[in-house]
């Protein structure tokens, strides 16, 4: 079976599968057009649901939240909202239908095309494709619109959703928790929606772009649109890794696509490897070859703390550490790194107790780790 070969259990990690997420490499070797080809061939479905049962199987079971007693209607299983985190339970009211039950009278979530209709999602199979449909907060949805994703400098930022709040004012708290919008130029999910948003973006782009057919796509979907997305998109597919809900909710969209799951969440090479060949290495085939940043010392940490750096290809770096205010506090490396592993320390000398970052920024890539300096 498809799934089991999927698991495939692989021991090194690499940096987009930091979250210890099983992945694994897909036809190894190839890169750009060769490798987007074979994508098509393994992963294009050519059965899909109709746009009503695509809506209704997107809720339940696809985006199904699985943490309260299995399917009742007693509210303690729903669905969360990506670009806000608000949860909706299922409450089987005012009907069983869990498109409507979700839709909770225009107070919850509705169906998200991460790919705007109007930007060539408009007819099936791309209108239906659970892999790029998503839940979001119906007004959320709506502000939205058919706006770009892209990082917006914070105080550019005319409006922030999470959970039922949206406001014009920098919050306070959490924000890496707020979707972010800039009046009619740009959309920035949470931090921890970004990479899912970035995954969907890559699947359709390789399923309805021009390329994608002979012949022709399906779409059309917009190149000059989806051209300035790319870098950041792929910038976020590392850094919000792929977790244990996004790996087991593309099995669960591909039972109703032939049994083919996204194949940008099973191998996060693949955005890399098909996207930005310039950037691969000649034997970049296995996860050891992925960059990475591991923490090598103790954490929390007290006189230092140490990490290791892995490149898959010699380049300019700069890392730096952070403190919670965003303020730096230190610069462990800036210049040219081999590859290979390189190591980083950060002095705990000077450094008040609490919580830093280490990013490290590469080339087409950035790393972050989280360390906290003890008392
Ligand atoms: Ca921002
Ligand atoms: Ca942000
Ligand atoms: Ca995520």
């Amino acid at each position: 079976m498809l799934r089991l070969l999927l698991w495939i259990s692989l021991s090194a990690v690499g940096a987009a599968s930091a979250s210890g997420q099983t992945q694994q490499v897909l036809f190894p070797g190839q890169t750009g057009e060769e490798l987007l080809a074979s994508i098509r061939d393994g992963y294009r479905s050519t059965q899909f649901l109709s746009e009503s049962a695509s809506k209704d199987r997107l809720m339940d079971p696809v985006e199904r939240t699985e943490s309260g007693t299995p399917d009742t209607c007693d509210g303690s299983e729903g669905v969360i909202g990506v670009y806000t985190g608000l949860f909706v339970p299922f409450d089987c009211s005012p009907s069983a239908d869990s498109n409507q039950d979700i839709f909770n009278n225009n107070n919850g979530l509705n169906v998200e095309h991460t790919w705007p209709k109007s930007r060539g999602s408009s007819r099936a199979p791309a209108l239906v494709d659970l892999h790029h449909l998503l839940p979001t907060k119906v007004d959320v949805n709506s502000d939205r619109a058919s706006l770009a994703f892209g990082e917006i400098p914070d105080n550019q930022t005319t409006g922030w959703y999470r959970g039922t709040e949206s406001q014009a004012t920098t919050p306070t708290d959490d924000i890496d928790a707020w979707s972010e919008i800039r009046s009619s130029s740009l959309f920035e999910p949470r931090e921890d929606s970004k990479g899912n948003v970035a995954r969907a973006m890559y699947y359709f782009w390789t399923m309805y772009g021009p390329n994608s057919q002979p012949g022709g796509g399906d779409g059309p979907a917009d190149a000059d649109w989806f051209a300035p997305q790319q870098r950041p998109l792929y910038l976020w597919s590392y850094q919000d890794p792929v977790d244990q809900v996004e790996y087991d909710r593309t099995f669960r969209a591909a039972q109703f696509q032939q049994d083919k799951p996204n194949p940008f969440v099973l191998d996060s090479t693949l955005i890399r490897r098909a996207f930005f060949p310039d950037l691969v290495t000649a034997d970049d085939d296995g996860p050891e070859a992925l960059a990475a940043l591991v923490v090598a010392g103790a954490n929390p940490f007290t006189a230092e703390a140490r990490l290791t750096l892995t490149l898959p290809a010699p380049g300019a770096v700069r890392a730096q550490a952070f403190d919670a205010l965003g303020r730096r506090v230190a610069v462990l490396y800036d210049g040219t790194a081999p590859a290979g592993p390189t190591a980083l320390r950060l002095d705990g000398a000077g450094l008040a107790s609490g919580v830093y970052l280490v990013r490290v920024q590469a080339p087409g890539l950035v790393l972050t780790r989280r360390l906290v300096r003890a008392r």
